[in-house]
């Protein structure tokens, strides 16, 4: 297991984000963001708990007093099998999933025990491309402008056909502004930063790069995409108070400054899984029609290499 998962494996693993979409994807567009978000973790925890894993949740939902979250150090499996660390959101956009907006997700990562970073639950600066680049074209201590014009170099076009995607915050304000007046166009996403880092691997959705700070789990989940597909990705939390220092500390975080590579988020052999919930540039949202309920899901293998394309049908229980 060392060397990490394989792919029959990782199929059965898809069971968990799938069943967690259909759930939430009964309370799209309800305006209920924790009826969703719990629907899916409910889900996820019974597909998680009915495979022959030792499985150990170490980025989750929520903290152990909080349950029923699946929350970080969470025992999921039959307890018996491969020993695997396991990254999830069962609901990524809850707000997107709460107004029927595109591009909610199901997300899972799992590597073999050690495998991941275990991000605490803050902020993250993020910068992300897709594959085919030299190592070091981006540079997160770099501003916005030089990061615009070595990406244009590389990819041998000029500033004004690069896409970059970033969460719409005031945060953002300065870095926004900044991209726009380097040449680049700005794909201004307003929740659900995962997809936002995939599409850097996605030509066909104009996006190359994404920058901007969002969740620290979530910098694990979309590099262990990024680790399968090829892609350069590097983060450092954003601790912004004592409290937030003292949650890294508690996660084993020794050097809070830290700038993070790929690498050292995902060190493992990683499998990354995400199901639709609504339908967006990604993948297709779950349909539940006339007790039929259809699902789309990505399934990448770092160790095989595989990126399989999932599309289920089934009766709707
Ligand atoms: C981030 C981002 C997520 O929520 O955590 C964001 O990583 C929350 O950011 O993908 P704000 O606190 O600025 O709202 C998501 O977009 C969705 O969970």
């Amino acid at each position: 297991m060392s060397n990490g998962i394989s792919d029959e494996l990782a199929l059965a693993i898809a069971r968990a984000p799938i069943n967690a979409a259909i759930a939430a994807a009964k309370l799209v567009g309800r305006g209920d963001e924790r009826a969703a978000d719990q629907a899916a973790v409910d889900a996820m925890r019974a597909a998680l708990n009915a495979l022959a894993i030792k499985g150990r949740v170490v980025i989750g939902e929520g903290e152990r007093d909080e349950a029923p979250m699946l929350y970080v150090g969470e025992s999921v499996g039959s307890g018996h099998g491969p020993e695997l660390d396991i990254a999830l959101d069962p609901l990524e956009g809850t707000t997107l999933a709460a107004k029927a907006k595109p591009n909610a997700l199901s997300v899972i990562a799992v590597a073999p025990k050690g495998g991941l970073l275990h991000a605490p639950d803050t902020y993250m600066d993020k910068i992300a491309i897709g594959p085919g680049f030299p190592e070091g074209t981006i540079d997160l201590d770099e501003d916005a402008a030089h990061n615009v014009k070595a990406l244009a170099k590389a990819k041998g076009v000029s500033a004004s056909e690069i896409g970059v995607c970033v969460l719409d915050r005031p945060r953002h304000g300065a870095i926004i502004e900044a991209l726009r007046s380097s040449g680049a166009r700005v794909y201004l996403i307003g929740d659900g930063d995962i997809a936002g880092v995939i599409h850097c691997a996605k030509p066909e959705t104009g996006i190359d790069m994404y920058l901007g700070s969002g969740g620290a789990p979530e910098g694990v989940l979309a590099a262990a995409a990024l680790k399968c597909v090829g892609g350069q990705f590097q983060g450092r939390l954003v601790l912004r108070n004592d409290e937030e220092r003292i949650r890294a500390q508690q996660a084993g975080i020794e050097d809070l400054k830290r700038r993070y590579e790929l690498n050292d988020l995902v060190s493992g052999a990683a499998v990354f899984i995400a199901t639709g919930v609504t339908s967006g540039s990604l993948l297709e949202g779950v349909r539940i029609s006339r007790g039929e309920v259809q699902t789309h899901t990505m399934v990448l293998n770092c160790a095989s290499g595989a990126s399989m394309e999932l599309k289920t049908r089934e009766r709707v229980q």
